[in-house]
């Protein structure tokens, strides 16, 4: 058994794990940021994320809802810092654990080479799963640094199982990348002008996707100005009513997991942190 390692804190409102109730959602942390290359410190992710968590209000006046959906916090799973595919491989092991208890993943990061552990687990179960992936990078290096377990692959990997993916929120990426995106039928683009501008048309497009939804949450794709503590802060991202707005139009869809990776906060009470868990909370609020 790989749960309940190493438990600092549960995030706020989640439920006992003594008995599971199936259909409802599981947290685990990822404390891991071995593969950083520039703003280390998401391995503290998953207890600042938790601690944030205490500071909102079971009723989410954002959309006059309570939070009423039913979830538990597993605790963190065991990392091998500087080992980033044994990581992994420990990640989609316990993923399959969360998903054979018919419960739902949501990652807490730690650094976003995470995202492929549960990428794998989730497409070996649904064939034709669709990825959203809210992020300022696309992350689709085929290696970075010779390394092909990494933070910048790892949406590369995703698209390697085969899913189809949604890039949101994109304002930096290599030019070997954009070869790649042009080279397949598969990746969808909407760069961060394109959410301050033409939301109505993200809107559209993620109403109308069908099958399974994966959303992948790199936190650099808020604007720094409001969230700075992650691996590669880029300017010109997004705002969090824009984030709300995403959640809630995904959360009429079919959405089998979650992750909010890459908050490098060093302190309790940072900004960034709060916004990771404000958007944990939001989807936990809204989600069916
Ligand atoms: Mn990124």
């Amino acid at each position: 058994m790989l749960l309940n390692t190493y438990e600092p804190w549960k995030f706020a409102f989640s439920a006992e794990n003594d008995e599971i109730i199936e259909n409802s959602f599981g947290i685990i942390g990822v404390p891991f940021d071995s593969t950083t290359s520039y703003h280390s410190g998401s391995r503290l992710g998953p207890i600042v994320v938790r601690e944030a968590s205490f500071g909102f209000e079971k009723f989410n006046t954002v959309f006059n809802k309570d939070l009423t959906t039913n979830f538990y916090d597993f605790g963190d799973v065991n990392v091998v810092p500087g080992n980033c595919e044994r990581t992994c491989e420990i990640i989609e092991d316990t993923i399959n654990e969360i998903l054979d208890l018919n419960v739902r993943p949501i990652i807490i990061g730690g650094e976003h080479s995470a995202s492929i552990g549960a990428i794998r687990a989730l497409t070996d179960r649904y064939p034709k799963l669709t990825v959203i992936h809210l992020d300022a990078h696309r992350d689709l290096a085929f290696t970075f640094i010779g390394e092909k377990y990494s933070h910048a692959t790892v949406m590369r990997r995703a698209h390697e199982r085969g899913v189809d993916l949604v890039q949101i929120g994109i304002r930096s990426s290599s030019s070997r990348e954009e070869e790649f995106v042009k080279s397949t039928y598969n990746i969808q683009t909407f760069k961060s002008g394109d959410v301050h501008k033409h939301m109505d048309a993200i809107e559209y497009y993620l109403t109308n996707i069908d099958g399974p939804i994966y959303i992948s949450i790199d936190m650099d794709v808020v604007d720094p100005a409001i969230a700075p503590n992650v691996g590669n802060p880029t300017p010109g991202g997004l705002f969090v009513s824009e984030i709300e707005t995403i959640l809630e139009t995904l959360c009429h869809k079919n959405i089998v997991g979650l992750d909010v990776v890459e908050t490098a906060s060093d302190r309790l009470g940072d900004n960034t942190a709060v916004v990771a868990a404000k958007i944990i909370y939001d989807f936990l609020t809204l989600v069916k």
